[in-house]
């Protein structure tokens, strides 16, 4: 099959690869790029072959976030009547053979929340996780308000969605985000390394610990990520979100109104 915004490999014939092509734009991720994710993951899952995945950007971006540009001038009507943006995130939820996140570079915005959609994140040394929307006028939309708390704990998740800042790969393993940090030229390896002993064990009690490890985490989950959805999309009402993203698109600094 073949996709304009991933590549997919096999390698070793069991460990699907989805590797998201958007270079020039840091691997934003736009709506396509998330149907043709969803349709690669779906295809792998399906697969009998296939016994893990992993999911993984460039050397300098695993994904910058959710494509601004496309989003900039929506309105509430158009993100709430159209499920905007959301749609296509969900998709990943509903795989049941293990998905890694392979991080290099920035994973900001959507990107830090694809990756903590992704059952564990292996991140290179120059991995940088961080959750900006704040500055754009709005919030996390894709569970990052729901699952960074869950990960790394209420305080430095607050500081991440409130001050914007980074975090580096190191405070992110120290953290709990990420599971290994490994030198930038072993990210695949190490990654490739780890589904392929996943695909070694036996394919129902992997599903079953994934499915168990997930029911720990995430209890009320949905209604924290419903919750999150209408904020998220209640905001393309506000002047706000219109700077925020215009500003970005110009190149320029933002001058909030507060309304
Ligand atoms: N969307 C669109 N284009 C982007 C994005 C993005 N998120 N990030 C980078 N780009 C583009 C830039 O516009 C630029 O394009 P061009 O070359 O045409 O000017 C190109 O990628 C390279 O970017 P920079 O020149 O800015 O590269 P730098 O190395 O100087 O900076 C940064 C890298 C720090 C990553 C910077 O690009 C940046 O701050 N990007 C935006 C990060 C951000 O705010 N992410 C959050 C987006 S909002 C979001 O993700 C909401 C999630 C909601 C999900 C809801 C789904 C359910």
């Amino acid at each position: 099959m073949a996709y304009e915004f991933i590549q997919t490999r096999v390698e070793g014939d069991k460990v699907g690869i989805i590797t998201l092509n958007r270079p020039k734009q840091l691997n934003a991720l736009n709506g396509e790029l998330m149907r043709e994710m969803g349709q690669a993951l779906k295809e792998f899952d399906g697969n009998e072959a296939i016994g893990c995945m992993i999911i993984t950007g460039s050397e300098k971006a695993f994904a910058a976030g959710a494509d601004i540009g496309a989003m900039a001038t929506y309105s509430f009507a158009d993100v709430y009547r159209d499920d905007y943006i959301t749609r296509d995130w969900e998709t990943i939820r509903s795989i049941r053979k293990p998905v890694i996140a392979a991080v290099s570079g920035f994973a900001l915005g959507g990107g830090c929340e694809l990756a903590m959609m992704c059952d564990f994140i292996i991140a290179a040394d120059n991995a940088k996780f961080g959750q900006p929307e704040i500055k754009l006028g709005v919030i996390p939309g894709a569970g990052g308000t729901q699952r960074l708390p869950r990960a790394v704990g209420k305080s430095k998740a607050m500081d991440m969605c409130l001050t914007a800042r980074m975090m580096d790969a190191t405070e992110a393993e120290r953290a709990g985000l990420v599971s290994r940090v490994v030198p930038l030229d072993k990210l695949m390896d190490e990654a490739l390394g780890a589904a392929l002993i996943i695909c070694g064990f036996g394919r129902l009690a992997v599903m079953a610990a994934k499915e168990c490890v997930n029911r720990a985490f995430e209890g009320s989950l949905n209604d924290g990520v419903m919750f999150e959805r209408r904020l998220f999309h209640a905001l393309f009402a506000t002047t706000d979100q219109k700077e925020g993203m215009d500003a970005f698109v110009n190149k320029r600094a933002a001058a909030f109104k507060h309304q």
